[in-house]
């Protein structure tokens, strides 16, 4: 029976595999692709030409596996305790987004994916799948939504009530027609904070994030040079941001992951403007392999650093080295 397969391939994905939360959807047309085009259209992907490009397949699970019929959602949580690094008085602090201070997550997720599509092999062979992480064209957020792991809080960022929002998404689409989980509701009530706390006012209404003026987007993202009046809002963010999580009540009370596979990494949570200013492109390199980091060229490691170090005491580093 599908229930039992159903029950089974979550057993699996939780106590085998390590995934903090799964839930499973229909591999239906998701509704939220119209906001993604006037997102597009609005300019506010900046220049991430890959979110234009696919924006018109992101919608529809069947880009991935025609053959699809539902799809697997998964989580894995990195949260580590309430350390909201960006509230450190520090100048000379150089700040690694939480996501990124740890092996890389495509890797991490993706592998234990291709596990779980192989579990699903061979209870229902036959069935066909295809994993996906970040980078395959899907509004995972709302996949996750609809499979019931959490909703998409003011903050864009999915929520979910025990674990907060601090977590990577992936999905496992397959041919096999499995019990959809009932969607999660939002729970962000009355609350502003996220909105209110953004250094560079990013949002332009709650729950849409304007990517040209998110630190995520303008120090991972964005190739060229940072725009200015901006510049004092980016220090201390060195690589991503975690302001808009860090202030949500929901990542307050939330425990540590139950997996060991995104420990932490030392010393991406203590890196200072100095320690990096006298690294060369090999230091980096070194420093950057197996973690979100290896985004970051050299070249854009020096930009960023520049910006961050502007108006502190000390050596100022030059954009090129
Ligand atoms: C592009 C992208 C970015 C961009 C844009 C972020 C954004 N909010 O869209 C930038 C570079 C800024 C970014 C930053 C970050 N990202 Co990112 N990113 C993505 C990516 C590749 C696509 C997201 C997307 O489709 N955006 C398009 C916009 C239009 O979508 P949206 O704002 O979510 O809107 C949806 C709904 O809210 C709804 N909607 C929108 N407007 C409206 C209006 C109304 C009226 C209604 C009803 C609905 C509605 O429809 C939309 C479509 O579903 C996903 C991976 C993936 N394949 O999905 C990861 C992903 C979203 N990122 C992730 C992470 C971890 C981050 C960062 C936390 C990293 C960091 N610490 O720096 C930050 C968080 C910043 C933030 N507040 O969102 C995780 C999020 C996990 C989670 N818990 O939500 C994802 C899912 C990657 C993953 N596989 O884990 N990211
Ligand atoms: S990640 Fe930082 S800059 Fe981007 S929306 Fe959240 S608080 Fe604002
Ligand atoms: S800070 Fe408040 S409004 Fe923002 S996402 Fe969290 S609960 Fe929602």
């Amino acid at each position: 029976m599908a229930s039992d397969l159903a029950a089974e391939i979550k057993a699996h994905a939780h106590q085998v595999l390590g995934f903090d939360l799964v839930g499973i959807t229909t591999a239906d047309l998701l509704p939220g692709a119209a906001h993604l085009a006037q997102w597009v259209a609005a300019g506010a992907h900046g220049d991430m030409g890959y979110m234009a490009e696919t924006a018109h397949l992101r919608g529809d699970p069947h880009h991935l596996l025609p053959e699809a019929r539902s799809v697997v959602c998964v989580a894995m949580s990195y949260h580590t305790g309430p350390e909201p690094p960006e509230l450190d008085p520090g100048h000379r602090r150089a700040v690694v987004a939480r996501y990124a201070r740890r092996k890389d997550y495509h890797t991490v997720i993706r592998r234990r994916l291709v596990r779980l599509g192989r579990f699903v092999g061979e209870r229902a062979p036959g069935a066909r799948w295809r994993p996906a992480v970040d980078t395959a064209p899907l509004l995972e957020k709302e996949l996750a939504q609809r499979a019931g792991l959490g909703w998409i809080g003011k903050n864009t960022c999915l929520i979910n009530r025990r674990l907060g929002s601090e977590l990577l998404l992936g999905e496992l689409v397959t041919s096999l027609a499995l019990p959809p989980d009932q969607p999660e509701t939002d729970h962000c009530g009355t609350c502003t904070a996220c909105l209110h706390a953004c250094p560079t006012r990013a949002f332009d209404r709650p729950g849409r994030l304007d990517a040209r003026r998110c630190i995520s987007y303008l120090t991972i993202e964005h190739h060229g040079p940072l725009p200015e009046a901006l510049l004092p809002a980016l220090r201390p963010h060195l690589f991503g941001c975690d302001v808009c999580q860090a202030v949500c009540p929901w990542n307050r009370h939330a425990p540590p992951p139950c997996s060991q596979a995104l420990a932490t990494r030392v010393p991406l949570g203590e890196l200072t403007v100095d320690s990096l200013d006298g690294l060369g492109e090999a230091g980096w390199r070194a420093i950057s392999a197996g973690t979100p980091l290896r985004r970051l060229d050299y070249p854009r490691l020096r930009r960023n650093l520049f910006a961050i170090a502007t108006d502190s005491p000390g050596v100022r580093p030059k954009p090129n080295g």
